[in-house]
């Protein structure tokens, strides 16, 4: 098998987490990559520390028309996008159903679900036109096992697993390519995110116990995206070994 380089690389979410060590893994291997989210002094901060084949672009993808104007004005040498890495996302609360902050719930499907169908409808035009290119989205282990609490989150990772198996179908006969990674527990700035800041309660979740890493992720990321473009890599599943599922819960009277 002949691996492949991809050498224009759009990742959301790049200010933190997986999106920031996604960014540098494709650097690291020679690629232009479109580092894109929200906080515009992360960016830069990373593209200073890449060098010039990367390019900050601060971005809500929440906001439809800024996402299609950021990919519409992308310079003419980072416009031809070989891999989307639809990373940006967010769990808010992990309060159970009945308490759940409804606010909470908007900003997860407007970021997980309509902010990653935006970016990919933006971008898949062009990589249809050149019967080449390569989605690849972060779901959840939430969006395939319940846990309480996980909700409006797992609800929207269902999601992000079900629109990459749509895009496969649609994409079929253009050579486009469509992976979802899936992973469990990973220690970054998520769960300082789910809990509104209490770092803490943040830390807690991962004492103990050895978590996945960031590059843990950004290397599956990459691998599926080197491998020949004869193979597509449906869905990356990976845990922590010491996280793994517990037994069915049963509510007993008396
Ligand atoms: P981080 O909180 O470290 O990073 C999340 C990134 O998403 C940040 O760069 C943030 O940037 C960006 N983001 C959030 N909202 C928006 C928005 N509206 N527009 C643009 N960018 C946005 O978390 P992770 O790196 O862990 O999470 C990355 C992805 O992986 C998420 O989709 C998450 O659901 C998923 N995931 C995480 C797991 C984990 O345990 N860590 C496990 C499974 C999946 P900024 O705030 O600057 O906009
Ligand atoms: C993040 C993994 O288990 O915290 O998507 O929901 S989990």
């Amino acid at each position: 098998m002949t691996s492949i380089q991809p050498s224009t690389v759009f990742v959301t979410g790049a200010s933190s987490g997986f999106g920031a060590a996604i960014a540098r893994r494709f650097a690291a291997s020679g690629a232009r990559v479109i580092a894109s989210a929200r906080r515009a002094e992360r960016l830069k901060d990373l593209a200073g520390e890449l060098g010039s084949s990367v390019l900050p672009v601060t971005l809500d993808v929440r906001d439809r028309a800024a996402v299609f104007a950021a990919v519409s004005d992308l310079p003419a040498e980072f416009a031809e996008v070989d891999v989307l890495v639809n990373n940006a996302g967010l769990a808010l609360g992990q309060d159970l159903a009945q308490a759940a902050d409804l606010d909470d719930w908007d900003q997860m499907v407007d970021t997980n679900c309509k902010g990653l169908a935006y970016v990919t409808r933006a971008v898949l035009p062009g990589m249809v036109a050149r019967r080449k290119g390569h989605v690849i989205n972060l779901g959840s282990v939430a969006g395939g096992y319940p846990y309480p609490g996980g909700n409006a989150y797992g609800g929207s990772k269902a999601f992000v697993h079900q629109f990459s198996l749509g895009l496969r179908s649609d994409l079929h006969g253009t050579g486009v390519r469509v992976t979802c990674v899936e992973p469990g527990l990973a220690d970054t700035e998520f769960s300082t995110v789910r809990f509104h800041g209490d770092k803490a309660r943040a830390d807690a979740v991962y004492t103990g116990m050895q978590p996945l890493t960031a590059a843990d992720i950004a290397e599956s990321v990459y691998w599926a995206a080197s491998l020949p473009p004869h193979v597509n890599v449906n869905v990356i599943e990976l845990m922590a070994t010491a996280q793994s599922f517990a037994a069915f819960q049963v509510a007993r009277e008396g």
